[in-house]
């Protein structure tokens, strides 16, 4: 790349990179983080592969191949017509179709889906399933909103998207604020406009196309990553204390294997504050919490009131003492002096089951402490690896057991934190999982873009 010679040091390299990316997209911090997180280990990695540095490859990764962004018109209940901006980031096709959530919350912008759809690419690649990288999404609140609004809002979002997406270019999926009902108002008008039932979008319901296992798939795969690296030291998960954050999607389904494993969630929150249960969510509890938030879509606040337990409002549960912690909320929300406020409590390992939800300066600390940091590009891997699989079973027509899909993504999160020891190990044993990651994701990408020639 133009201004990095050989005789600068990594430092060196890394700002003169980033320095040309923050002159090239101006503002767009979220994505700026997600590239220096994976360039502090790529770039140095480049120096000792002139093949990679002679194409330029990583500089091309970080120019998303398009950017879809639309006008999203839609009438509410009350009669006002309400207009919202759409977008879809295709960013790497390079492996497979592009493939990626929608995310449906007002922060949306294009920082953020640049910088989802960058980590997307190395977190597909890391599945060792052919997909591409993309995200999409509309700074659209579906908070407060009635179930009619949210089909007419899908409706709309989806009469611009369709023509851009398809089971051989772009796979959209769920993502925050894009869950089971979406997903399904979303794929019904897509085959409505194109007359066709494809495997267009992945998390459907299992009436239509839909694969076992993809609702559990991400919370589920993201506490396997934790047990294979509590393994890997000797450790183990059962009996551990966890604090999960957020209540949705990820965070529901990493506490029910926790629970399954023996360990022991003591936390849930929103992003009105966390809810303590020192005595641990049990099944029964979560069997309430589940039905609390898919069904009722109430606030977390109401577990604390049926559960008599301490109820944190706008506060983050990172204060609590544990032994692992699971962020599944939302990028950024584990900050420098939560970082360090779990590490003072005895904290032995994170699992990033939200995508960057750790500050570079919170996972600065977790490294400098060598407690196991599993980053989202592998501990959150196996949503998109079940999305893989349900686009394997829709071009073969046929439909998976809950069983064979579940041994499938066990064995797929083991075969990632294998790969990351494989790239990460560092001297003396310790094993840096966020290099490895990065290195395993970059190097598939990287080969098949190379061998297409420029473009
Ligand atoms: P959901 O919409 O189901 O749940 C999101 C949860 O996070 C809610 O509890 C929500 O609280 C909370 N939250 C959202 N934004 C904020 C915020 N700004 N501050 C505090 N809390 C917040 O989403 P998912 O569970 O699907 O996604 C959670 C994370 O996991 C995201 O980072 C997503 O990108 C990532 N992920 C999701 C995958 C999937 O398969 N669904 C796959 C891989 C990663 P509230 O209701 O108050 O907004
Ligand atoms: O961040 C993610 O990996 C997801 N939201 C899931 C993507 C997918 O296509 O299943």
């Amino acid at each position: 790349m133009k201004g990095i010679t050989a005789n600068m040091s990594k430092a060196e390299i890394v700002e003169t990179f980033m320095n040309w990316l923050r002159q090239r997209n101006p503002g767009e911090q979220e994505f700026h983080q997600a590239v220096y997180e994976v360039g502090i280990n790529v770039l140095p990695f480049l120096l000792k592969h002139p093949e990679y540095t002679e194409t330029n490859i990583f500089a091309r990764l970080t120019e998303p191949d398009r950017i879809i962004v639309f006008r999203v018109a839609w009438q509410d209940d009350d009669g006002n017509i309400q207009v919202n901006r759409g977008y879809r980031v295709q960013h790497c096709n390079a492996i497979g179709p592009y493939k990626g959530g929608i995310r449906f919350h007002p922060s949306v912008n294009l920082s953020i889906l640049k910088f989802l759809a960058f980590e997307q690419t190395f977190k597909n690649s890391l599945t060792g399933l052919p997909m591409g990288g993309g995200k999409g999404g509309a700074d659209f609140d579906p908070k407060g909103k009635s179930d009619a609004e949210i089909m007419r809002f899908c409706q709309s979002f989806m009469t611009e998207l369709y023509r851009h997406i398809g089971p051989y270019t772009d796979v959209p999926a769920g993502d925050i604020g894009v869950g089971a009902r979406e997903v399904s108002y979303l794929f019904g008008q897509y085959k409505r406009l194109a007359n066709q039932f494809t495997g267009v979008l992945t998390g459907k319901g299992l009436a239509f196309g839909g694969s076992e296992i993809r609702v559990e798939a991400t919370g589920y795969g993201c506490v396997y990553m934790m047990e294979d690296m509590l393994k890997h030291r000797g450790d183990a998960i059962e009996g551990k204390t966890a604090v999960v954050s957020g209540s949705g999607n990820v965070a529901l389904y990493a506490a029910e294997k926790l629970i399954e494993l023996g360990a022991k969630p003591v936390t849930l929150s929103d992003s009105s504050g966390f809810v303590f249960d020192p005595a641990g969510i049990d099944s029964e509890k979560l069997a309430w919490a589940k039905a609390l938030k898919e069904v009722r879509r109430g606030r977390i606040a109401e577990y604390a009131e049926e559960f008599k337990v301490e109820y944190h409002q706008g506060k983050r549960p990172w204060n609590v003492p544990c032994q692992i912690a699971l962020p599944c909320a939302t990028q950024n929300e584990i900050e420098h002096a939560d970082a360090e406020a779990l590490l003072s409590n005895g904290c032995l390992g994170v699992a990033e089951g939200a995508n960057m939800p750790s500050t570079q300066d919170a996972i600065d600390a977790f490294q400098a402490a060598r407690i196991l940091f599993a980053p989202s590009k592998a501990a959150n891997a196996g949503g998109v690896a079940v999305s893989g699989l349900e686009m394997t079973q829709n071009s073969m027509r046929l439909s998976w057991s809950r069983d064979e899909l579940n041994r499938h993504l066990r064995e797929i999160m083991l075969d990632i934190h294998n790969r990351c020891v494989e790239h990460g190990s560092e001297r003396d044993g310790f094993v840096n999982y966020l290099k490895g990651a990065n290195i395993a994701g970059f190097i598939k990408v990287a080969d098949a873009m190379r061998a297409y020639g420029v473009m």
